[in-house]
């Protein structure tokens, strides 16, 4: 069994500390056009009012680091990442997780960000692979390896851990240690294989068994093209914190899946006194009225 080791991210004032040891960190997934025309369409006016509302609202409802995705096509990705990131910096203190396929927007906004990002993300793709890691190394920062590489998301477990090792083995040839490398197993859509779970959960032992790593997801894909998404996300999710996941990329505004995490961090011993359950309780009951 590997040491579980701590992954450090941080904005200009705040650090946060990512381990089995603690509490999961939600990364908070709503800033990203994906299915949102609104937030598409105001992006590309350069209007950030909405991903303003949307990095407070996230932090409110218990985001500890904040997804930024402002892939819309046409756009100039450059531009509108920094901008993008300027104005979250604005609003809240988070650390940020910067999510773009774009090379060049990835170099801008490293260059721009003030603090030690997760970047979202690198894979076992050649093509990508050394590039992204050589930012990751030059700016000092945390990545995201998926586990998918030229070939597409591997069908098992076992494939999807041979994809983490060699990204994991290339980060330590570079110099970047693990870490520093937190990996995103994937999870695919039950709907189109009811082993999509299955093979997940296993994934995310395997790896965490071999590595120690931190791992991440972005969980709600599980529950694609299903009715009552949220109750299969929200019992989902328990089992990946159990298989080993500790920063899950989550709507936070979901409440069903928010509180589920909770009562999972209560479960596994990660809330002294179960003062975080109390707490968020009291919160619900006083938003209620
Ligand atoms: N792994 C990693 N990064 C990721 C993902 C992952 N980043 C992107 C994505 N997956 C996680 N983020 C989202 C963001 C939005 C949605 C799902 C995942 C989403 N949006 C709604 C829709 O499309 O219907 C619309 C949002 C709304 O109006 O609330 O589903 O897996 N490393």
């Amino acid at each position: 069994m590997a040491e579980n080791l701590t992954t450090t991210v941080s904005s200009k004032t705040k650090e946060v500390l990512i381990s089995r040891d603690r509490p999961c960190v939600i990364i908070g997934e709503r800033i990203n056009p994906t299915g949102r025309k609104k937030l598409a369409a105001t992006l590309n006016e350069g209007n950030f009012d909405i991903v303003r509302r949307d990095a407070v609202a996230q932090v409110e409802a218990g985001a500890k680091i904040l997804d930024v995705n402002v892939g819309v096509p046409g756009a100039d990705e450059p531009a509108l990442l920094t901008q993008a990131i300027k104005a979250v910096c604005e609003v809240t203190d988070v650390p940020l997780c910067i999510d773009t396929a774009d090379l060049q927007a990835l170099e801008a906004a490293l260059k721009i960000y003030d603090g030690k990002a997760l970047i979202n993300s690198v894979n076992g793709e050649e093509a990508r692979l050394e590039s992204v890691l050589l930012l990751v190394k030059e700016y000092g920062a945390a990545v995201i390896g998926l586990c998918m590489d030229d070939d597409g998301i591997p069908p098992t477990a076992e494939a999807r851990f041979a994809v983490a090792r060699k990204i994991i083995e290339r980060a330590g040839k570079l110099g970047i240690p693990a870490e520093d490398v937190v990996i995103d197993p994937l999870a695919l859509t039950l709907g189109a294989d009811h082993h999509a779970g299955k093979i997940a959960l296993d994934a995310i032992e395997m790896i965490v068994a071999e590595f120690g790593v931190n791992i991440t997801m972005g969980v709600s894909n599980i529950s694609f093209g299903m009715p009552d998404r949220n109750a299969i996300n929200a019992a989902f999710i328990v089992m990946t914190i159990h298989a080993g996941l500790t920063c899950p990329i989550i709507n936070p505004l979901h409440k069903e899946v928010a509180t589920a995490i909770l009562a999972a961090d209560l479960s596994m011993g990660r809330d002294e006194w179960g003062a975080r359950w109390i707490k968020a309780y009291r919160q619900r009951l006083k938003a209620a009225g």
